[in-house]
Parts: structure tokens; sequence; C-alpha cells
């Protein structure tokens, strides 16, 4: 099954669009892989997939990731996300890729900005003959980012293009399984959904925590939140996870 089926598979079975972002952070290794793992069992039937990114790699190791989150949201059938924002030459991000890949995770997230000769074309060809799937940065959710991703760039024709809407059709041309486009900003989301079309998944992190709000991102057009610490600083994380749900339960 490829990544696509597996998490609109858990997006279904689950009924939620939530994907939990496991960030946490402690000094401690033993003491944040316990809490890595209560809190993604705590939300197991809430959510319809697990994006880890740099603070559980760095601190417990690749090794210990996959023994530990990727086995237990593959218990629960949930797709894992590997967040390392891929944007480097070719040779690099194949070996990044390809590691992260043959680790269990069913999906990277790249930049495009890297381009794809000696660029992601590596990480296109990595994933395709593993039924991988490759995310694309579009527009990020933090506010320095309307700074680049806003940008007006002109095209060999003389028109003008947004450097996010450049970046939207290039995911589109390299059959990306997905694009990133903070919740912060839903007329970029609805923007993006015109122009990539209603077949390519949205996903938009930004919500809560900083400011982005989930029903917004969701009529925008975006598929997928990405929801972090608005879950696991939680209290009752099952509880936070929940209240994620409700925007698609209407
Ligand atoms: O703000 P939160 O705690 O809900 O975490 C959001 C996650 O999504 C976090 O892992 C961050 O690295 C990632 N992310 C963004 O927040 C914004 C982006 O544009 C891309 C990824």
């Amino acid at each position: 099954m490829s990544f696509g089926e597996k998490i609109l598979r858990a997006a279904d079975r689950n009924g939620t669009r939530t994907v939990l972002a496991l960030d946490l952070e402690d000094p401690d290794a033993s003491r944040l892989l316990k809490r890595s793992r209560e809190v993604l069992e705590s939300v197991r039937g809430l959510i319809c997939g697990v994006k880890v990114n740099r603070q559980l790699v760095m601190a417990l190791g690749l090794s210990a990731v996959k023994d530990s989150i990727v086995k237990l949201a593959n218990d629960f059938s949930l797709p894992t996300i590997m967040d390392a924002k891929l944007n480097d030459v070719g040779h690099t991000n194949g070996f990044m890729a390809r590691t992260y890949f043959d680790t269990g995770f069913d999906a990277i997230i790249a930049s495009p900005i890297a381009g794809w000769e000696n660029g992601l074309d590596t990480v296109f060809e990595a994933a395709n003959s593993r039924k991988k799937g490759v995310i694309l940065l579009t527009y990020m959710s933090n506010p320095g980012a309307e700074a680049f991703y806003s940008l007006t760039a002109n095209q060999p024709d003389g028109h003008g293009k947004k450097v996010f809407e450049i970046l939207t059709d290039l995911a589109v041309e390299w059959k990306a399984q997905g694009v990133i486009v903070g919740a912060t900003q839903p007329r970029v989301i609805s923007r993006v959904r015109q122009l990539a079309g209603p077949n390519l998944p949205i996903y938009s992190p930004g919500i809560g925590a900083q400011g982005g709000d989930p029903k917004a991102a969701l009529e925008a057009g975006s598929t997928y939140l990405i929801v972090g610490r608005s879950i696991y600083n939680s209290p009752d994380p099952a509880k936070a996870a929940m209240e994620y749900k409700r925007p698609i339960a209407g």
C-alpha cells in the first residue's frame, strides 16, 4: 500500500485528519522515550499519522526511534512521516531519504528549493522505488515565511508568479504525495488548492500553538492538520486530540 493510501485509510478508520507531531524534548532520553510512547498510545485512535522531527532522532538516535516510535505507529496502523526538510545536493539528500525510508518511515518532507537535478531527483527515486511518499514544503507557517514564500518572481513569459505558486506547480510536476502549507495562512491554502486541484493532499502545521485555526485551514482546502504542542503539552493529550477531530465532524 502506498503512503497516500495508508494515511487515507487511517484517517477514515479513526475519523480524523490530525497528524501528530511528536516533538517532545527532554534531556533524559529514557524519560523522553517513555513520555513519547505514552502520548502516542493515548491518542492512537484519534490521529491518522505520526510525524517525527529532529527532537526525537537527535536525542534517541535512529535505531531507537525505529524500534520504539516507528514500530509502535506500525502496530497501530499509523503511517510515519520523517520531517527531515531535505534541502541539500543529490547524493546527500539521497542518502538521508534512503536511510529514513529503510528505517521504516513511510514519507519524508523535503524542500523543493533544492530543485530537481542533483537535488531532489534522488529523493523521489528512493521514494518511488519503495512506494514511499515525498511531501514538499510549499509555505511555512512562521510569520517570517512571508518574506520569501510570497515573493513574486518573474517568469520567462514575462508574468510574475509568487514563490509558493511556483513550488505548488513543481509539487504537481514532480508527483509529490503532498505539500506543506502553514495553517496560519488560509488564503495561501485556498490558492494552493486552486492551483493543485482536488487530489494533492495539503498538510497544514501551525495549528494551536502557532495560532492557526483548524476549521479555517480545512475549509480553505487543507487535507490534513499537523498538531504537536497543543496535543503533547496538554495535561490530557487524548482530550486535546479529540478537539481536533471536531472540525471534520462538523
Ligand atoms: O507548532 P506545533 O507544536 O504544533 O508543531 C508543528 C510541527 O510542524 C513541528 O514539528 C514543526 O517542525 C512542523 N512544521 C511547522 O511547524 C511549520 C512548517 O512550515 C513546517 C513544519
